[in-house]
């Protein structure tokens, strides 16, 4: 298993869209077991396979406290979303330190592809509902932090910039 790196936002790959997954095998079941232990490690409750700058359509989620209930997701997809919204403070590995509302479908209903090539549906609300709809944004080449107003998305791009440039120079 392996510890990969992952890509920090405003990181123009971030912004890609991933591809479908043909068929599942071995070379899928290696970076399934690799996103799992790069989530753990992080630690994070999810990660997207764009995070890693691999643009193939697999997400692993596990909300558990006792870290044992990994679901990985392949092509997943969103087939029925409720009217009603929550707001959620949303945090994410590629954007270390931010942490802002969010305010998204409270339910959906996800069919995704598992490691044994099963096709599957399950509904998800909570932290599982959130988790869920911002790895497929992941997959879509969208970062939580362009669900806020512009205002913040320029005030956040200038601080992490200030940042880079403070690195550059110690
Ligand atoms: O996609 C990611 O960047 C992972 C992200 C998932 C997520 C969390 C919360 C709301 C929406 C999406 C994270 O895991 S951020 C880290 C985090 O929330 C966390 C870390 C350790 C324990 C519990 C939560
Ligand atoms: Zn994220």
């Amino acid at each position: 298993m392996a510890l990969l790196q992952i890509l920090r936002y405003p990181d123009p790959r971030l912004h890609k869209k991933a591809k479908r997954i043909a068929r599942v095998d071995d070379r899928i079941r290696t970076l399934a077991a690799d996103m799992a232990e790069t989530m753990y490690d992080a630690p994070g409750v999810g990660l997207a396979a764009t995070q890693i700058d691999v643009h193939e359509r697999m997400v692993v989620i596990d909300i558990s406290e006792e870290k044992n209930e990994l679901r990985v997701l392949i092509n997943p997809e969103i087939i029925a979303s409720s009217d009603e919204a929550s707001v959620y403070e949303e945090g994410c590995l590629s954007v270390p330190g931010v942490y802002d509302d969010v305010e998204r479908p409270s339910r959906v209903r996800v069919r995704a592809m598992n490691l044994e090539g099963e096709i599957g549906e399950f509904e998800a609300e909570g932290l599982l509902g959130v988790c869920v709809q911002h790895e497929i944004d992941h997959l879509n080449g969208k970062v939580f932090v362009q669900h806020l107003s512009m205002l913040k998305q320029t005030r956040l791009k200038a601080k992490l910039r200030k940042q880079e440039r403070e690195l550059e120079r110690a």
